[in-house]
């Protein structure tokens, strides 16, 4: 029973080269973080923050994923899966000294911020946990091009059995948007694997206190067509086997999945801190009797699968290999002072240039009509025309009970705004989200990042702060903060200041237009000018909109600003 049990392990199959292959990707992952520490001591990088402990489970994820094909939303723990995957020594000491040369950000962003365009590896930020919603949002996109007609280049966008791998340590578990994600990802039955990389900590903060009972996947059986699995991440094999299993699963679209790794954390939380201050010496020598470095190279000789001078030779050429990175990195020029503002704004689109104008003197023909009319029909007018919009949010569908549409007359959101787009698009075009505004835009993100046009809908602005996270530190950054890697163009729409007399302590228009503006880092831009908004961002290059009276800009702003000066984008101004 034993053989056949180990026989059937997916690991069984795995040749000396690929077991090699692994260690040596941990070996690297783990010299790198000290060589870092010893740049930073020498003052000659500017933080370093580290995977050690977490390798394991990382590098054999790495075997069992398929760079450029599978998609990545990960977090500053994983060297090891990155260098799996295919980024090099240097590309991650190019990040280390902010190189301009670094592939992850262009030098933007703090080391051991993952990004890497060829591998799809998709700009991971400092907020925790805003990658479980887009991670969710990427793994739509493959269901969104699967059922939509018609969408030119959807075989270049999707392989149709990828899947999206998104980590995260066991404290950002207690993030709503991990929860959000689950909700979404299972209604969906999307192909996204969650490895929960759990070290015991988040900084100082033990276990028990993040989560309730002190096992997130214990508390997430309930969810309906979830595979979990718990793993020892320190077991190279078993977290082999255990990555097979979720990953087939996710790839076979029998829904998502989600793997409870147990690792250590042996470099404190990151140079900033000092575990000594809050664990207890017996604590930290279990940790350390657990080290993968230690166990998979002990495994590897007690098996007889090589022999001490193979894994000498490995730890000779890692150190060179981190020897020579160090050096091209230290030796690479961290990008000019005059870069500093490129990659703000897209550089293909320019939405002060002449594709945008508007005539100096309209003149308007037939009859008058409400605001809400011409959002619709504009809407529309692009939905015809480009079949990756895709819209949602709370209540923009006429009925989500599809089988009932033909005996009501539809909701078509609070405003009225998208009503008859499900008819006239579709279900897989125009459907309602959860209750949730993170959800909204963070699967936005995820959806634009893979080419689909989302144009969602915030019902009322004054609840939107859920989603600010999502759109200040996300939506509006992802360009910039990844040197132009990754983009998401997309719209959101939300309403201000209607409903006067009932509404009116709560909306705070000139609050809210200014803030919006400041969020999403584009000039004129206001609550009153989604129309505006909607066009310019979905049109692609060389597709003007059609002429539109405006009131005058303020003096001195390019793009015909109205906002006061004070208020307006610099970059403009
Ligand atoms: C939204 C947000 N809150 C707080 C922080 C500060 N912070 C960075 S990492 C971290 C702990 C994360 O712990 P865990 O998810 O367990 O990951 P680990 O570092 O243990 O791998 C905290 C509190 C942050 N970056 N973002
Ligand atoms: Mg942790």
């Amino acid at each position: 029973m034993a053989t056949r049990t180990s026989r059937a392990r997916a690991s069984a199959k795995l040749e000396k080269a690929d077991l090699l292959d692994i260690y040596k990707t941990m070996l690297l992952a783990r010299r790198i973080d000290d060589k870092e520490i010893q740049l930073k001591r020498q003052n000659r990088i500017f933080f370093q923050i580290s995977g050690a402990g977490h390798e394991g489970v990382l590098a054999a994820a790495a075997k069992v994923l398929r760079p450029a094909y599978d998609w990545f939303y990960l977090y500053y723990r994983d060297r090891a899966l990155c260098l799996g995957l295919g980024m090099t020594a240097t590309e991650q000491l190019l990040s280390a000294t902010g190189a301009a040369d670094d592939p992850n950000s262009g030098g933007r962003q703090m080391p051991s911020h993952w990004g890497h365009k060829d591998l799809n590896i998709v700009s991971a930020s400092s907020p925790t946990g805003t990658q479980f919603l887009q991670a969710v949002g990427a793994a739509e996109a493959w269901l969104r091009y699967t059922e939509i007609e018609g969408i030119e280049g959807r075989d270049e966008a999707i392989k149709g059995d990828e899947v999206v791998l998104c980590t995260t340590g066991e404290g950002t578990t207690s993030e709503g948007e991990f929860w959000e994600a689950l909700n979404t990802a299972c209604n969906l039955k999307l192909p996204v694997v969650f490895l929960v990389e759990d070290n015991g900590y988040a900084i100082s903060v033990p276990v028990e206190i993040n989560t309730a009972g002190g096992s997130v996947s214990k508390l997430l059986t309930g969810f309906p067509g979830l595979l979990i699995q718990e793993v020892d991440g320190c077991d190279v094999l078993a977290s082999f086997d255990t990555m097979v299993k979720a990953v087939d699963y996710a790839r076979a679209r029998k829904g998502p999945a989600l793997v409870h790794a147990h690792v250590i954390r042996p470099y404190s939380h990151s140079l900033s801190d000092d575990e000594v201050q809050y664990r207890t010496p017996a604590e930290r020598q279990a940790d350390a009797d657990r080290d993968p470095l230690v166990r998979f190279p002990r495994h590897l000789l007690e098996q007889g699968i090589a022999t001490q001078a193979e894994l000498d030779m490995i730890v000779r050429e890692v150190e060179e290999e981190v020897q020579v990175a160090a050096e091209v990195a230290l030796a690479s020029p961290q990008p000019p002072t005059s870069s500093v503002y490129q990659y703000v704004y897209s550089p293909d689109v320019d939405p002060t240039s002449e594709q945008f104008d508007t005539e100096d003197d309209p003149r308007f023909t037939g009859d008058p009509t409400t605001m809400v009319d011409l959002l619709n029909v504009c809407m529309r007018d692009e939905m015809a025309r480009d079949p990756r919009i895709v819209v949602f949010g709370e209540d923009v569908a006429d009925c989500s009970r599809e089988e009932a549409l033909g005996e009501v007359k539809g909701k078509g959101g609070v405003f009225k705004v998208t009503w008859g787009l499900q008819r006239a698009f579709g279900s897989d075009r125009v459907y309602n989200s959860p209750l949730a505004e993170a959800n909204i835009v963070g699967r936005a993100i995820g959806l634009a990042t893979r080419g689909l046009k989302p144009v969602v809908e915030i019902q009322f602005f004054d609840y939107i702060w859920p989603a600010m996270m999502q759109l200040r530190d996300e939506m509006s950054m992802l360009r910039y903060r990844s040197n132009n890697a990754f983009a998401c163009p997309m719209v959101v729409r939300t309403a201000i200041g209607g409903f006067q007399g009932v509404f009116a302590p709560l909306t705070a228009p000139q609050l809210g237009s200014a803030a919006i503006r400041a969020a999403i880092g584009r000039c004129g831009v206001a609550a009153d000018d989604v129309s505006e908004v909607l066009m310019g961002c979905v049109l692609p290059a060389g597709q003007g909109r059609p002429p539109r009276a405006r009131p005058p800009s303020a003096p001195g702003c390019r793009s015909r600003c109205r906002a006061p000066p004070s208020t307006r984008c610099a970059a403009r101004a």
